[in-house]
């Protein structure tokens, strides 16, 4: 049986078809699935990890459209340590759409640590958004940290979930 230390709450937010259900598959099941995603409503995703030798499960959460309503949106952002920001590097709009995920998740959760994730980076040909500006946006913002990732070709997906997790594990073993 499965026996760890801590339970991380870590939400995925972003525009939609930025791909948050894509990174969360690929991180939980190792796959990659185009043309029919299903939308995940509350049921989060856990994997188990051992991060400094300590055992934690990371538990992510998933935005779909209607957890914008008000009262799926406090569910959805109670006891959260965590968020992966995420926006598509071949779409500006959802680079420029960050400032209002990031203050909403401020908002709900004041103390939540910000990943800051740049992900289809398997399509640079289509690029919109430099790195450059990922890293700039990410540090002027207060973001723990920035990462490009790929989930249809897995690049940096295991890396943007683990460094989260690190950081929260810090952030709570500083404070004891
Ligand atoms: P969302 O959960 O943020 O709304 P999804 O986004 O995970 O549903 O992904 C939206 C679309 O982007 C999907 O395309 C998905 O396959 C694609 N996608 C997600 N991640 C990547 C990536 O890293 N690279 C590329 N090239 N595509 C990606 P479809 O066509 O299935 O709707
Ligand atoms: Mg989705």
């Amino acid at each position: 049986m499965a026996s760890y230390k801590y339970t991380f709450k870590v939400l995925l937010l972003g525009d939609g078809a930025v791909g948050k259900t894509s990174l969360v598959q690929r991180f939980i099941h190792n796959k990659f699935q185009s043309g029919y995603l299903m939308t995940i409503g509350m049921e989060p995703y856990s994997r188990f990890e051992t991060i400094k030798d300590t055992r934690v499960c990371l538990q992510l959460w998933d935005i779909a459209g209607q957890d914008r309503f008000a009262s799926m949106r406090q569910i959805f952002f109670k006891g959260s340590l965590g968020a992966l920001v995420t926006y598509d590097i071949t779409r500006r709009q959802s680079f420029e759409n960050l400032d209002t995920w990031i203050r909403e998740a401020r908002t709900e959760s004041p103390r939540i640590m910000l990943m800051l994730v740049g992900n289809k980076n398997d399509l640079e040909d289509l690029r919109d958004v430099s790195t450059e500006e990922g890293k700039k946006y990410a540090k002027d913002s207060g973001c723990i940290g920035f990462i490009e990732t790929s989930a249809k070709n897995g690049i940096n997906v295991e890396n943007a979930f683990i460094v989260m997790g690190e950081e929260i594990l810090q952030g709570i073993e500083s404070r004891d």
